[in-house]
């Protein structure tokens, strides 16, 4: 009862002085003016009941019953995620719903920093290119890129620099990302090192920085949300993608429509979406989100909750080896006389995964999975092993995995940050044996 009323009352709790309601507004008007609820009849059913005032409801608004807990939302395009925040959007994707090889659009994962753009053209998107050391600044349309490149495709796991944060303690702030903020779809496009070519680096070139189209959350126009990129070295590489597709169609809105950057093995955050800037630094690139605490973590180990000074934080570069149990569903109930099928995946920063142990008893024996190799570099890799319960019981699955740089996934937390990064510890998932 108590909750209920708690929601009903912030549910129509919409202070004029705050943005973000209207904000919301604009953003769910994208393109086709649809929303991402499919209609308030849909939004009743899924609350199961009537909505009040639904007449004086924002469309595309987010029922805030929905926000923070574990229940789905409908956001069209997107099935089964889990919305973390709504201002700006976050959501993630419970593992069994990534136990699909190639991970479908409508189950990558959405880490929005501001607002969105609205009423997206693709046709006539541009992208600029300048910064000190860029020989020939230009602009490009996107058919032009798609018309004067060669296309390539691949398979690249994109994770958050944060996913896992849930798990830090003391809780790091930020979104509290547990598992699901981790997907590799195939990415379409062409390499960004063939765009840099084009356009010529001088020889003090430093740092590609991305620049997008979404706004500061604050709602200030002139703000960029988000600005970041990778080293040169990094951005010449031939698997780094400029990429306007996923999965053979258009990027989702919510991922970047109509253009993005993606970097494997780069914290998430590296991939700029809604991407309408290059500039090409002579330095490490200074906009929003690039000093520290973001995206840093201490220089050297400290000891969990303590205070770390800016000047001992060192930027986040590559995303640890990690692994995920995506079949089946923690929590399940299965039968003693039966083997149960265990499927994941692992991926690396390093030149692959070499191998995938198994544990149900707390780590004592590990037991070697099968293996895949990856489609491509930083691509994820599947393993699968069947497991046999000797008894009755509740029991636990530990996945840990090891990469080609011999380097592998602690059982614990690993080493606590304040802004709580690069969490790989190892998945465990529970079964009842029965
Ligand atoms: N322009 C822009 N690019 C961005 C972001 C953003 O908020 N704005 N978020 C970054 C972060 S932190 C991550 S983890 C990835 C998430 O990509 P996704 O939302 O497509 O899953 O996009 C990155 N690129
Ligand atoms: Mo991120």
């Amino acid at each position: 009862m108590a909750r209920r009323e708690r929601g009903i009352h912030e549910f129509f709790a919409r202070d004029p002085e705050r943005a973000d309601w209207e904000t919301w507004h604009r953003v769910s008007n994208h393109k086709s003016r649809r929303g991402f609820l499919h209609g308030l009849g849909a939004t009743a059913a899924a609350l199961g009941m009537q909505i009040a005032f639904s007449e004086y409801m924002p469309r595309g608004l987010i029922p805030v019953v929905y926000a923070n807990s574990s229940r789905s939302f409908v956001i069209e395009g997107k099935d089964g995620l889990v919305l973390l925040n709504d201002r700006p959007l976050n959501a993630e994707t419970r593992p069994h719903l990534l136990n699909d090889d190639i991970t479908p659009t409508n189950r990558l994962f959405i880490r929005n920093n501001g607002i969105p753009p609205n009423a997206v053209d693709s046709i006539r998107w541009t992208l600029n290119i300048g910064g000190e050391s860029v020989i020939r600044p230009r602009q490009y349309t996107l058919p032009e890129l798609k018309k004067k490149f060669e296309h390539i495709s691949r398979q690249i796991t994109l994770e958050c620099g944060g996913n896992g944060r849930a798990e830090f303690d003391p809780p790091a702030s930020g979104n509290q990302w547990t598992l699901g903020a981790v997907g590799c779809p195939v990415w379409n496009g062409m390499r960004l090192r063939d765009l840099l070519l084009d356009v010529g680096l001088k020889d003090d070139a430093v740092f590609v920085a991305y620049h997008g189209e979404d706004r500061h959350a604050s709602g200030d126009r002139t703000r960029e949300a988000i600005s970041r990129g990778v080293h040169v070295s990094k951005a010449m590489d031939p698997d780094s993608m400029l990429v306007w597709g996923m999965n053979g169609t258009d990027l989702h809105p919510m991922n970047g429509h109509p253009l993005r950057l993606v970097f494997g093995g780069q914290p998430g955050s590296t991939s700029g979406k809604w991407l309408s800037g290059l500039s090409i630094r002579d330095r490490v690139h200074d906009g929003p989100k690039m000093a520290p605490p973001s995206y840093h973590v201490p220089c050297e180990p400290v000891v969990r909750g303590s205070q770390v000074s800016n000047d001992a934080m060192c930027m986040l570069d590559l995303m640890p080896v990690k692994s995920l149990i995506t079949n089946p569903e923690s929590g399940i109930e299965h039968p003693s006389n039966q083997a149960l099928p265990i499927h994941g995946h692992a991926w690396t920063n390093a030149k692959d995964i070499t191998a995938v142990h198994l544990s149900i008893d707390y780590g004592t024996t590990w037991t070697k999975t099968e293996l895949q190799p990856p489609v491509n570099r930083f691509a994820w890799q599947h393993f699968d092993h069947s497991v046999r319960f000797p008894k009755r019981g509740y029991y636990e699955v530990w996945a840990r995995a090891v990469d080609s740089n011999g380097e592998s996934q602690p059982m614990l937390v690993p080493g606590w940050n304040p802004k709580g990064y690069g969490n790989n510890a190892c998945h465990r998932i529970a079964v009842h044996v029965v």
